[in-house]
Formats: C-alpha cells, structure tokens, sequence
C-alpha cells in the first residue's frame, strides 16, 4: 500500500523526558521511524511525500490557543536565552485556575502541556506539522479511492487532545485523517485505536460526535499511562452517546484476552455502519516494548492486520506508538501485509 513519510520527523530529536525521577532521553527517538521505514520498503510498500496544507486545517479538530502555543513556543522559549528541551514543572489541577492562559512562557507551557515527559525542541512543531500532513494525504488517498493508505507519523498523536498536548504527542494526526474522511463526503467514521495506551485525545476531540465512532483496546488506566481517562464506563456525552468504546485490559494480556477485546471493537464498527475505517496503530502492544505490558509476539500483528482487513472498509492507518524500536519495523510490516 501507499506508505505517506516525511524525513521532517527527524528535526523532532534529543528532548529529555521525566522518567523515574531523572531526565533521560526519551523514548519516542527518529530510529523508531528509521526501523519502520526500512521494514516496509524491503516489504515493497510504495512511499509518498506528503501533501502540502495550511496550518488552518488544524483547526478542524484542536483550538486555536494550542495551535498558536505549539507554533510559537520554542522561539519563546529562546527570546527568554533558553535552549535543550521544554518540559513544564507547574500544571492547573484541581483548585487551581484554567480560565486563563499565563503571560510567561513557562506557565502557559503547563497550561497547555498534561505531562512532563513531552519535550518541545527546536524542530518539534515542524515535525509534528509534517506528521498531521502524512494523515492527512493518506485520507485523501483513500477518499480518492485507494483501499488503504499508512501514514508513517513520528512523534505519535493520539493523546493529543482538542486543546492540548502530553504522552509525546502534539497534534493529533488520526484525529485529522478522520475529519478529513468526513470533509470529503463519508457520514460516518470509525476510528480504532489498537496503540496500548488509551487515546485520550481522540476521545476527548470526538467525545460529543454521532458520526464518529472512537473504540479504544489498551491497558487500564487503573495502572497504565495516560491514568486519568479510558475506563470502560466513558461512553461519550450528549449526540455523542454510545459512540465511544473503551476496552481497557490488565497487564500482562496476551493474545488470547486481546484477540476477543478485538472481536467486541470490531463488532461494534460493524453495528456502526461506518464509510471509512480509521487506525491509531500503535505496536506498543508487543511483549518486548519497553514501557508496556501486553504480552503479544510478533505473530499477532498479522492477526490484528486481517482482522482489521476483514471488516472490508477503506481504511487509513496511523502509526501511533511502539518503542522496542529493532522488532516495531517488523510488526508494522505484519499488520500492512494483511492489506492485499
Ligand atoms: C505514547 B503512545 C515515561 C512516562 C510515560 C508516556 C507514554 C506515552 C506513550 N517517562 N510516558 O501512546 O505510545
Ligand atoms: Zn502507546
């Protein structure tokens, strides 16, 4: 299938996370994609640049502020003589005020940021802007006709939230291929979202929507990052009623507890009647990710891809997730390969 890459996703590079109490590297590195890239080119996937967007697109699933805050915050961040990666220390939680963004950089940084292990450097709003660009040329693709397309999106996008960012996410790219499908005509989307952490982003963009479906399998929030959002008993609000799905799992579920989580999520876009299939693939799921606990080998993949396959809907995959980088090349490769 059409593989949509940009090599912008490298000007994302070197920020440091909070992790265990230290700063470290993060996780979410440029030879997460390199791996990708390289499997599914020995694969025989056929690879297009994006297409080119006004940042104005954004605005059909995030706010304005967060937009603007993205755009602007490194050059802030830097008239202030500062450099390396931006991670904000001070959050509006309960019995704090969040009715009003603060003047200083570092405080509207924790006002838009929900964690401190989501650096901004220098090139993170032009790669995250390259990413939202691969999803949403791959919707388009498809809405032209193709039967599936992949965005290979780096940094990831599904915690990216209406009006804000965290979980290494920034803008939320599954969440613009959908509204893209519906802008070119199709009633109704679904979007599933196989990454193992919940996608609290997608959830809140569409909580209010009928015309799109959110199913989320991922590991509860009882224990498992993002903590605050994913519990089976979210079900969308006011139009949006029924419309989002949440299948959280306890750690340690191999492919027999995931495989009928699956059937349930599938079934639910089938009773839908969905147009168009969206997919936050992440490969986190993998027994031998190192910040996951879902105990899947790379045997699965396949059976996740013909599954997924199976529903027969034109369908836009977006890589979400998936650090144990020399074996997440090979499982992107093994649910695409399920795409004939
Ligand atoms: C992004 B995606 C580690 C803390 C956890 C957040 C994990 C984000 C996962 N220092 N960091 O859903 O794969
Ligand atoms: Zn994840």
């Amino acid at each position: 299938m059409k593989v949509v890459h940009s090599p912008l996703h490298r000007r994302h590079q070197g920020g440091l996370e909070l992790h265990r109490a230290e700063l470290v590297p993060s996780f979410e590195c440029p030879e997460r994609a390199d791996y990708i890239r390289d499997a599914l080119a020995e694969a025989g996937h056929a690879f297009v640049e994006p297409r080119r967007y006004d940042p104005g697109v954004l605005l059909g699933v995030h706010e304005a502020g967060l937009v603007d805050f993205l755009r602007t915050a490194y050059a802030r961040w830097q008239a202030e003589g500062r450099g390396g990666s931006m991670l904000p220390s001070g959050f509006p939680a309960r019995g704090l005020r969040r009715d009003r963004v603060p003047e200083g950089i570092n405080g509207a940084m924790g006002y838009y940021a929900f964690d401190a292990g989501s650096p901004i450097v220098e090139g993170t709003w032009e790669a995250a802007f390259a990413a939202a660009q691969c999803a949403l040329t791959a919707a388009e693709l498809v809405a032209e006709g193709e039967r599936a397309a992949y965005a290979l999106c780096r940094p990831p996008g599904h915690h990216a939230a209406r009006g804000s960012y965290g979980g290494y996410c920034y803008l939320n790219h599954a969440a613009l291929a959908v509204q893209r499908l519906r802008d070119r005509g199709i009633g109704r989307v679904a979007l599933v979202d196989v990454d193992y952490h919940h996608g609290n982003g997608s959830q809140d963009i569409f909580w209010e929507r009928s015309d799109v479906l959110f199913v989320s399998i991922h590991g509860t929030p009882d224990t498992e990052y993002p903590y605050f959002l994913g519990y089976a008993d979210e079900r969308g609000a006011g139009a949006g009623e029924g419309f989002t799905l949440n299948l959280p799992l306890p750690r340690g579920t191999g492919w027999d507890g995931y495989a009928q989580a699956l059937d349930v999520a599938l079934q639910a876009v089938s009773d839908f009647d969905a147009g168009a299939l969206v997919v936050s693939l992440g490969v986190d799921t993998y027994e031998g990710d190192p910040i996951s606990a879902f105990r899947l080998d790379a045997g699965c993949f396949p059976m996740i891809g013909a599954r997924l396959a199976a529903l027969g809907l034109p369908t836009v995959l977006v890589q979400e997730g998936g650090y144990a980088v020399a074996e997440i090349g090979t499982n992107v490769a093994g649910v695409l390969g399920a795409f004939k």
